[in-house]
């Protein structure tokens, strides 16, 4: 009897004010996590244009806010009003915070864009879908190491057609437009029979008729 009570004393726990501190402090940091919001790898800026006539087309063209979690990401999409719901002329444009959403600024000036035409009828069936794909595409760093290539995205609703497209740095680089290329098509369900182009943005700005020419094809 007196063997046992011994052995029992022996194998329980002496008391460890170490461990126990150390123990308090995993819990405050899972405390604190459990309220931090979700850093994104980028900030972003979201701007808004609307086709004032009177007024230049810079001038139409206004920052709306900026976020760099996911959570301030979701509260401003939710906040907005939906691509489809915009009246004809406008668009967003989510750009790299630093970045403007037009083709002077540095980022821009020798980058292109994947196109994406959308049909009259894909207003309803696809277009705020497409849009909510390519936000994710971005904020998520869809296009892994070319990524960093990435400048933005901007969704035009127009009444002859609506457009979506993905703004790239450089339309010299051809690893990485191929790339994010392949990867935008597949992520937005487009079928492999229906071709995607990309176009640099000096050809987009000296067109002379309604189409551009493709640099890269996906
Ligand atoms: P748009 O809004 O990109 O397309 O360009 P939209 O309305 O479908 O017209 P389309 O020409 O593609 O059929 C419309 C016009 O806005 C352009 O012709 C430019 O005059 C002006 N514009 C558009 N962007 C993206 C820029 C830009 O980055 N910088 C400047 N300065 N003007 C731009």
């Amino acid at each position: 009897m007196k063997m046992a009570t011994a052995l029992v004393m022996t194998t329980s726990v002496p008391p460890n004010p170490e461990k126990d501190k150390c123990e308090a402090a995993i819990q405050k940091v899972l405390k604190i996590e459990s309220y931090m919001k979700h850093p994104l790898q980028n900030k972003w800026a979201l701007w808004f244009f609307k086709n004032d006539k009177s007024k230049t087309w810079q001038a139409n063209l206004r920052l709306i806010s900026k976020f760099d979690t996911v959570e301030d990401f979701w509260a401003l999409y939710n906040h907005i009003q939906l691509s489809s719901n915009l009246m004809c002329g406008c668009d967003y444009s989510l750009f790299k915070d630093g970045i403007e959403p037009m083709w002077e600024d540095d980022r821009n000036r020798r980058g292109g864009r994947w196109l994406i035409t959308l049909s009259k009828q894909q207003r309803r069936a696809d277009l705020d879908r497409f849009w909510m794909e390519t936000l994710l595409c971005l904020v998520g760093e869809s296009f892994n190491d070319f990524s960093d290539d990435v400048c933005g995205a901007v969704i035009n609703v127009r009444a002859k057609a609506d457009k979506i497209a993905v703004w790239t740095t450089d339309y010299e680089n051809k690893e990485a437009i191929t790339h994010i290329g392949r990867v935008y098509k597949e992520r937005l369900g487009v079928p492999s029979k229906v071709i995607i182009g990309y176009q640099s943005h000096a050809d987009t700005a000296t067109k002379s008729n309604s189409s551009t020419k493709n640099k890269f094809v996906a």
